[in-house]
């Protein structure tokens, strides 16, 4: 008989309790209760954009091939993501901080590019595909900038220091990953004792191929959707995040549960 959810997070709970290197690599789910649409499930920016009746294909706007030969698109699209700098951390993220914060956790590696787990407190994120909250120039001396410093007008933002299109500091697709932070990924992963990978799809290399590098019997994946995966994990969790994260912050810190879980915003 299947283990019951309740029963899973009480193995959870405890694993975290008894490993001394957990990592935990997350995706778009992990940000989709603090309002921030994932790609590939029903209610994500993929599903959204078929609605609408537009062909573009979330990834296309992310992708090197937009920036350079549909520039306007591309930057369009950057304008309506700059909300998430409004966004806040959502449950996943304050307990992942804390876990972190009492030498429970030793990194968390993400694929999203929104910035929340480092405001709820984490300092130890390895940022696969870079950060919307970073931006520079595309000239040669690639001056640095905030989010908060690009203006919505023009369109195009321009370099006040050279002149040349400031874009995000993300890894588009069809661009190549920072192999320091890959090869730190790979390190973490390599030698963590347990691993959480949750809100995730999987589909995205190398992010997916990272769980070849985990040699432990604590691998426990937790995503609302089956993943490819699933078969390899020692749990897995087919529930929203919110629901698991406060659980485990119920029963390892019963005193500040209200604390945690508070204002979570529903994906
Ligand atoms: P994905 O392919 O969209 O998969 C997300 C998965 O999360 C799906 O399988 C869902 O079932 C699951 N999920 C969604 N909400 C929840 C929830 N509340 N609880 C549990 N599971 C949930 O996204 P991946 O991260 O796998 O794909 C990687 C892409 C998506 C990366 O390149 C990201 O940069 C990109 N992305 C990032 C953001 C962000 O930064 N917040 C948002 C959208 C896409």
């Amino acid at each position: 008989m299947a283990e019951s959810l309740e029963s899973q997070i009480d193995t959870v709970a405890d694993w975290l309790a008894s490993s001394s290197s957990t990592v935990f690599l997350g995706g778009a789910g992990v940000s989709t209760e603090s309002g921030i649409p994932d790609f590939r499930s029903s209610e994500g920016i993929y599903t959204k954009l078929r609605e609408e009746g537009k062909m573009l294909e979330p990834e296309y706007l992310l992708s090197h091939d937009c920036l350079v030969n549909d520039t306007d698109i591309f930057f369009e699209y950057q304008r309506s993501n700059r909300r998430m700098g409004n966004l806040e951390p959502n449950v996943t993220h304050r307990v992942l901080a804390r876990l972190e914060d009492e030498g429970a956790l030793a990194a968390v590696i993400t694929q999203n590019i929104d910035g929340l787990h480092q405001k709820a407190g984490s300092k130890t994120v390895w940022e696969l595909h870079g950060s919307q909250m970073r931006h520079l120039c595309m000239g040669p001396a690639e001056h640095r900038f905030s989010s908060t410093d690009i203006p919505d007008e023009p369109l195009i933002p321009l370099c006040p220091e050279c002149g040349n299109t400031i874009r995000p500091d993300v890894v588009l697709f069809g661009e190549m990953l920072d192999p320091r932070v890959t090869d730190a990924a790979m390190d973490a992963v390599g030698n963590a004792d347990m691993l959480i990978v949750a809100g995730t799809s999987l589909n995205v290399y190398p992010a997916a191929g990272l769980l070849n590098f985990y040699a432990g019997d604590r691998l426990v994946l937790m995503n609302r959707d089956a993943t490819p995966m699933d078969y390899r994990a020692d749990i897995v969790m087919h529930h929203s995040l919110g629901e698991v994260f406060s659980e485990i912050a119920r029963r390892r810190w019963p005193d500040d549960y209200e604390i945690l879980t508070r204002h979570d915003q529903k994906s």
